[in-house]
C-alpha cells in the first residue's frame, strides 16, 4: 500500500492542534476507504489522528486506545473495520465517546458480514453506523457532534455546515434544472 493511516492533520504544521477525533481502523487495507472521513475532517478544519488499531490482532493496544481517549482529548472516534468487524462495538464498551462505525466491504459478502458486525450493538453499547464503505458520511457525523460543542472550534464547524448544506441544496437543485 502506498499510503498510510499514520499521520495527523495539523491545521498548521508548526503548531500542530491536538486532535479531536480519533479515526481507527482494523487493518492499513482499510484506508483506502477510511481516508474519506480523514478528508471531511479536512475540509472543515477538524485536526485529527488516523491509525491501525485492530480488535482481533492488537486487543490490548485496542482496549487501551478506547480508555485513554476521552483523556487525551478526543470528543469522537471513528472506527472503521472489515468482515468480523468487533473493532467499533469493542471500543464503545471501553469509551464514553461517541463511536461512529464504518462497515469495510471486503472481497467476499459485499461489505454485509461488516455491516452487520457493527450495527447489531446489544442495548446499552450505541454505535452509530454509517452505511457499507461510508467513511465520508462518518467523517460529517463527528464534524457535526464537534459542533455541538461551546467552544470556537465548535462554532465554526457549525457555521461551515450550514454552508455546506446550502452547498447541497444548490447542487440538487442545478441537477434538477
Ligand atoms: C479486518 O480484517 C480489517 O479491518 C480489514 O478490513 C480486514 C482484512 O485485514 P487485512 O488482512 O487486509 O490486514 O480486521
Amino acid at each position: 500500500m502506498s499510503e498510510s493511516p499514520r499521520r495527523t492533520s495539523p491545521a498548521d504544521p508548526a503548531a500542530p492542534a491536538a486532535p479531536v477525533v480519533g479515526i481507527v481502523m482494523g487493518s492499513d487495507s482499510d484506508w483506502p476507504v477510511m481516508r474519506e472521513a480523514a478528508r471531511a475532517l479536512e475540509e472543515f478544519g477538524i485536526p485529527y489522528e488516523a491509525d491501525v488499531v485492530s480488535a482481533h490482532r492488537m486487543p490490548d493496544e485496542m482496549i487501551a486506545y478506547g480508555q485513554g481517549a476521552a483523556a487525551r482529548g478526543l470528543r469522537v472516534v471513528i472506527a472503521g473495520a472489515g468482515g468480523a468487524a468487533h473493532l467499533p462495538g469493542m471500543l464503545a464498551s471501553v469509551t464514553p465517546l461517541p463511536v461512529v462505525g464504518v462497515p469495510v466491504p471486503l472481497k467476499y459478502l459485499d461489505g454485509m458480514d461488516s455491516l452487520l458486525s457493527i450495527v447489531q450493538m446489544p442495548a446499552g453499547v450505541p454505535v452509530a453506523t454509517v452505511s457499507i464503505g461510508g467513511a465520508r458520511n462518518a467523517g460529517l457525523l463527528a464534524a457535526r457532534i464537534v459542533g455541538t460543542g461551546s467552544d470556537e472550534l465548535a462554532a465554526d464547524v457549525r457555521e461551515q455546515m450550514v454552508t455546506f448544506q446550502a452547498d447541497l441544496r444548490d447542487q440538487a437543485h442545478a441537477k434538477g434544472a
